[in-house]
């Protein structure tokens, strides 16, 4: 069958009206067809839908008590991270961290609102028997793992799921300057299978650079050793270019790091940082300790890296695991899973 004829008027109203092909006209749109088509818009679109809803980010700090993560939390925060005030010579007692506890700041900048929520934890190991110490932590990651799978779940569910799952474990390492302890070892093997591990040498200002640097390349080893992958890890890498920026980031992980909640005056400039009969040792200057190359790894460079692991790898096992327990022979889905109360107790 021969196609429909079109009409000749209708053509001509057509050249009449200037218009021409879409393939033809000139500029961005005229290659639209044949060469550009224009997806880079997306991006735009992602960017706008972003800063509309805004994302969240959660960081959980885990270590022996007293060394220095309640303050690191605060100089998290009021670093040039989200600034937070703090008074001239205002004196803050941190008291000690007795249970978990979580600290939220919203913070914008350039019209992207960030949800960070930064988790405190009570001294981990500070018994003489440490036998499953890990428990508590593992347990409240795997509540948030549950929380979001109960959500995604849901027939009707919500269009954004409130996360609250653990993006970033900071481990704070104490600084001995000799090896791992085997709690240490012990405690980095269990949570890198459930979460991004960041190890930190922590009070780094208690080591010469010498002593630093051994140390950190000790640690180094003994992971290796262990095989236990810390973040970034190799195996997600996606390509050269990436494994180029992260083999640099290995190198120098655990970062050194150096923690206060008290501004000092400094050349005119008020420096957070840690009084000294010797001097300031400013937390934020990268010749002085490693914090900001802790803060550009969780809050820069590598947010959504973090966000994304935590995702698809992480979560991603979590569910597989709980869908395969629940899917058990007389189970349906869903009563497979334990009421809320009881999410803890899958471990
Ligand atoms: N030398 C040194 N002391 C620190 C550092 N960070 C914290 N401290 C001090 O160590 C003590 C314990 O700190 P805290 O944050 O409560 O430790 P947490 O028990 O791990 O939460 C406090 O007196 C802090 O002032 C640091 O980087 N270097
Ligand atoms: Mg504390």
């Amino acid at each position: 069958m021969e196609p429909p004829a079109v009409p000749e008027e209708e053509e001509e109203e057509e050249e009449e009206e200037g218009a021409v092909p879409l393939s033809m006209a000139p500029g961005p749109v005229g290659c639209q067809l044949f060469g550009y088509v224009g997806i880079e818009a997306v991006l735009d679109q992602m960017k706008i839908k972003t800063m509309k809803t805004g994302f969240e980010f959660n960081i959980m700090v885990v270590g022996q008590s007293g060394l220095g993560k309640s303050t690191m939390v605060n100089t998290l925060f009021k670093s040039k991270v989200s600034r937070k005030s703090s008074q001239p010579g205002q004196e803050e007692r941190i008291p000690k961290t007795v249970q978990l506890q979580s600290i939220t700041h919203i913070i914008q900048e350039k019209g992207v609102k960030m949800k960070l929520t930064v988790t405190d934890t009570p001294g981990f190991g500070d018994q003489i028997n440490n036998e499953n110490c890990w428990d508590p932590i593992i347990k409240y990651i795997n509540e948030q793992y549950e929380r979001y799978l109960r959500e995604e779940i849901l027939i009707t569910r919500k269009r954004k799921i409130p996360d609250t799952r653990v993006h970033g474990c900071v481990y704070f390492v104490p600084p001995t300057g000799h090896w791992l302890r085997p709690l240490d070892l012990e405690f980095m093997r269990r949570l890198s299978k459930i979460v991004n591990v960041v190890p930190v040498i922590a009070k780094a200002d208690t080591l010469t650079l010498e002593e630093r640097a051994e140390f950190k390349q000790r640690i180094q080893e003994d992971l290796k050793t262990h095989a236990i992958s810390v973040y970034p890890q190799e195996d997600f890498d996606q390509d050269p270019e990436d494994r180029a920026l992260n083999d640099r980031i290995r190198e120098k992980i655990p970062f050194a790091v150096v923690g206060a909640d008290q501004e000092h005056q400094v050349n005119g400039k008020r420096v957070l940082g840690r009084k000294t009969k010797w001097g300031i040792i400013e937390v934020e200057n990268p010749a002085h300790c490693e914090f900001p190359l802790l803060r550009d790894l969780l809050i820069r460079s590598h947010l959504q890296d973090l966000k994304d692991i935590t995702h698809n790898v992480h979560y991603e096992s979590y569910r597989v695991r709980r869908l395969n327990e629940s899917n058990r022979p007389g189970l349906s889905p869903l009563n497979g899973l334990p009421a809320k109360g009881e999410a803890g107790s899958h471990l």
